[in-house]
């Protein structure tokens, strides 16, 4: 079907209002957050709900159209814009934000997959509960985009993934079905747990419409801290130790090298160094409870005795919102900085904590003698063993060079990650970034289980192509 045709009947789906038709108003659809991945379509498309969105996939199923699922375009990893191979049809799902019910004593919320995280978040604490899932991009990413690219952020460690955080989905499939999954029990057995396989499926399956998400009871306060600390296994030292002494109320730990911090200092207004002396390492940590009187106390006495024991070098305890905010604002900086100084190489990988201490040192090495002076901008969740050990290139680096460099360092970083145990890919999605690294790591069984997933359910491969598989 021509262009025009396909148009001219969406039109009739979504109303005109729907469709984004001028390259001028598709910018910001078929460009990434980063500026790395720029994609064309003939019509970004922006249905209203779940019964819209069925329309559409049943004319793109009739039509052989290829759909790009989009929820706020933060993906990390080139998955929400057309990746160049032929006309797509950017799917938008950013007219469908309704919450459509709070159940407070059953602890669930639903919403339409449109829903900005942050939005998700508000309604839970108007009534008196928390949806923990917390990112940097939460003002501008959606619960959809959170569950297809299965979200980790910066409380993974107490409360897990977005896969965690999901009891049931509204899905609409590549030939137009909806399957609707939206129950919100903690108990289901009946059957495989079909919601599974779309979490994390990266828009290649089908598109996520709304979900029912659970809610938890409200920290009513918390206590963080900023530590320096010589290497990454004091930092892991550290970790171990507040694990034991703090239990569930360590709701995050966050590394970062003091390059990170520089790379922050320079480019984000108003951040400065909460302590005195530099420090190869900083750690970034938060406690909060439904009975918060004691943090500051437990806190303060665990970062005592590891600061006795030469576990770590210094620290200071913020005591106030405001200050714990204009901690976590140093840590959330980091990748507005990186996009600010350079081109980044992104590794977005996961060990065993155990591992990680050892992988830092040896992937350090390596790069320092394999690819002088390239900084190496190392950080991340480590309370989930979850690094982003990126390297920076200069805003100016040719194309091919970038392409040479992001071979050669792909290839020495994820080489060692496997080597210990890990993955390439543990929280940002595979996307475009990282498709040929993911062939090269998964086992033929487990690469030929997902290719006979994808054939099951999108056997005309309309889905997202060129991204995940
Ligand atoms: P998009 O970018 O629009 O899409 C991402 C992928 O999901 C694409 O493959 C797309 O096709 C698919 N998709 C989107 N919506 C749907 C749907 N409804 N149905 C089916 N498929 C769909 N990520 C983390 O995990 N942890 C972090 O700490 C983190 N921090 C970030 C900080 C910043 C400043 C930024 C810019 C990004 C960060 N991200 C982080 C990455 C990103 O925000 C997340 O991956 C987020 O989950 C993407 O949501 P989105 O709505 O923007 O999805
Ligand atoms: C974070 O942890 C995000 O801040 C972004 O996952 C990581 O910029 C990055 O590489
Ligand atoms: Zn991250």
């Amino acid at each position: 079907m021509r262009n025009h045709e396909l148009i001219e009947r969406l039109s009739h789906l979504v109303g005109d209002n729907g469709l984004v038709l001028d390259a001028e108003g598709q910018g910001p659809y078929v460009r990434d957050w980063l500026g790395k991945w720029q994609g064309s379509t003939p019509v970004v498309v922006r249905p209203r709900n779940a019964t819209e969105v069925s329309a559409v996939m049943r004319l793109c199923h009739q039509t052989r159209t290829p759909v790009v699922p989009q929820g706020g375009n933060t993906g990390m990893s080139g998955g929400a814009t057309p990746d160049g191979s032929g006309a797509q049809v950017i799917l938008s799902l950013n007219r469908m934000k309704r919450i459509r019910e709070v159940d407070p004593v059953n602890n669930t919320l639903c919403a339409d997959a449109g829903v900005l995280l942050a939005d998700v978040q508000a309604a839970a604490r108007d009534v008196g509960r928390f949806f923990p899932l917390s990112l940097g991009a939460e003002g501008s990413c959606t619960i959809g985009g959170n569950l297809a690219t299965n979200a980790g952020g910066t409380a993974v460690l107490r409360y897990g993934n977005t896969r965690d955080l999901a009891l049931g989905l509204e899905v609409v499939l590549p030939d137009g079905r909806v399957w609707n999954g939206l129950r919100g029990l903690r108990k289901d057995n009946t059957g495989y747990d079909l919601k599974s396989l779309f979490i994390g499926s990266e828009g290649t399956l089908g598109i996520i419409t709304g979900a029912v998400l659970k809610l938890y009871p409200a920290p009513t306060g918390r206590v963080a801290a900023w530590v320096g600390a010589d290497t990454p296994a004091q930092v892991v030292a550290l970790l171990s130790r507040l694990q034991s002494v703090c239990g569930e109320r360590l709701t995050a730990f966050e590394m970062m090298s003091a390059r990170c911090l520089d790379l922050v200092m320079a480019h984000v207004s108003g951040a400065a160094s909460p302590l005195a002396g530099r420090h190869a390492y900083y750690a970034l940590v938060e406690l909060s409870d439904t009975e918060p009187a004691g943090l500051p106390a437990l806190l303060e006495t665990a970062l005592g005795a590891a600061l006795e024991a030469g576990v770590i070098q210094d620290c200071v305890v913020a005591m106030n919102d405001t200050q714990v905010q204009s901690l976590w604002r140093l840590r959330e900086g980091i990748s507005q900085a990186q996009v600010r100084a350079g081109k980044a190489i992104k590794h977005d990988i996961a060990l065993p904590i155990s591992r990680l201490a050892a992988f830092v040192e040896e992937a350090d090495l390596a790069l320092v003698s394999d690819f002088p002076g390239l900084p190496i901008i190392n950080f991340g969740h480590i309370g989930d063993g979850n690094l982003h050990y990126n390297v920076l290139l200069p805003l100016d680096v040719a194309p091919a060079e970038y392409a040479r460099l992001t071979a050669a360092l792909n290839r020495r970083v994820h080489d060692l990650v496997a080597q210990r145990g890990g993955s390439i890919s543990a929280e940002h999605g595979v996307g475009q970034l990282r498709r040929d690294e993911l062939r090269r790591y998964k086992s033929p069984v487990e690469m030929d289980l997902m290719l006979m997933i994808k054939r099951a359910l999108d056997p005309n491969q309309l889905m997202n192509p060129g991204k995940l598989l």
